[in-house]
């Protein structure tokens, strides 16, 4: 059985979803963060990246929610929320499987520089300039499509609705009227009974359980 390393507050929640929406068995276990908002030194030994999410499938320990889902999907799941390779959609899927990443990256770069960066320093508008391309790009594909990886919800929806939801806490731009598609996008997806049931036992505001110590 596939065990969930979740880091509490974390991104590692989707691989909760994930397994709910696969109606996949899986034991969570719980880490909380230290007082530096990082992961625990319990966490970091269970592999090299120490980044949550990590699982663990019997001697497999793998880290980085693209390449964790993308495995759930096709090894445990038959292929279920993947997209198939000779599917029209199938580009798409990944470019949006990759969006979760792009867009921590330029918001990192942002709060590097921090508040009192110069507007127009070259970092600063690198990251203003991805990140604008990809709330343009997202809008765009929204506005032609109800989920990202093509007309069904898929493992593209998983990896990325946490940067449109929990990822405002870390000053990413607010889903707002400005951003009409994805707005309907992020309340449709958000609705879906496996999502709402993963965040109660995993998302930003659940309370870790005794038993799921890690
Ligand atoms: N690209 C990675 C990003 C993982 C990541 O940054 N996770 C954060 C939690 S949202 C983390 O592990 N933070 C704690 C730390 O870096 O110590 C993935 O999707 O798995």
């Amino acid at each position: 059985m596939i065990t969930i390393h979740h880091l509490g507050v974390s991104q590692s929640d989707r691989i909760v979803w994930l397994m709910e929406e696969l109606g996949l068995p899986y034991e969570l276990k719980w880490y909380d963060r230290g007082e530096d908002f990082l992961a625990p030194p319990e966490y970091r030994a269970l592999h090299p990246a120490g980044t949550a999410p990590i699982i663990t499938d019997g001697d497999l320990v793998l880290a980085e929610s693209t390449a964790i889902v993308e495995y759930i999907a096709r090894r445990h799941g038959g292929g279920r929320l993947s997209v198939d390779p000779g599917s029209p959609d199938y580009p798409h899927y990944l470019f949006w499987m990759q969006f979760n990443n792009n867009l921590q990256s330029a918001l990192f770069v942002k709060l590097a520089a921090g508040p009192n960066a110069d507007p127009d320093s070259q970092i600063v508008t690198t990251a203003r300039r991805r990140e604008d391309g990809l709330y343009r790009a997202l809008e765009a594909r929204l506005a032609v499509s109800d989920y990202l990886g093509g007309p069904d919800f898929s493992c593209a929806d998983i990896m990325s609705i946490f940067n449109l939801t929990s990822l405002g806490m870390l000053g990413a731009r607010a889903i707002d009227d400005s951003l009409p598609a994805t707005k309907a996008y992020v309340e449709r997806v958000t609705a879906r009974p496996a999502y709402r049931k993963a965040m109660d036992i995993a998302g930003p505001a659940a309370v870790r359980p005794p038993s799921t110590a890690g």
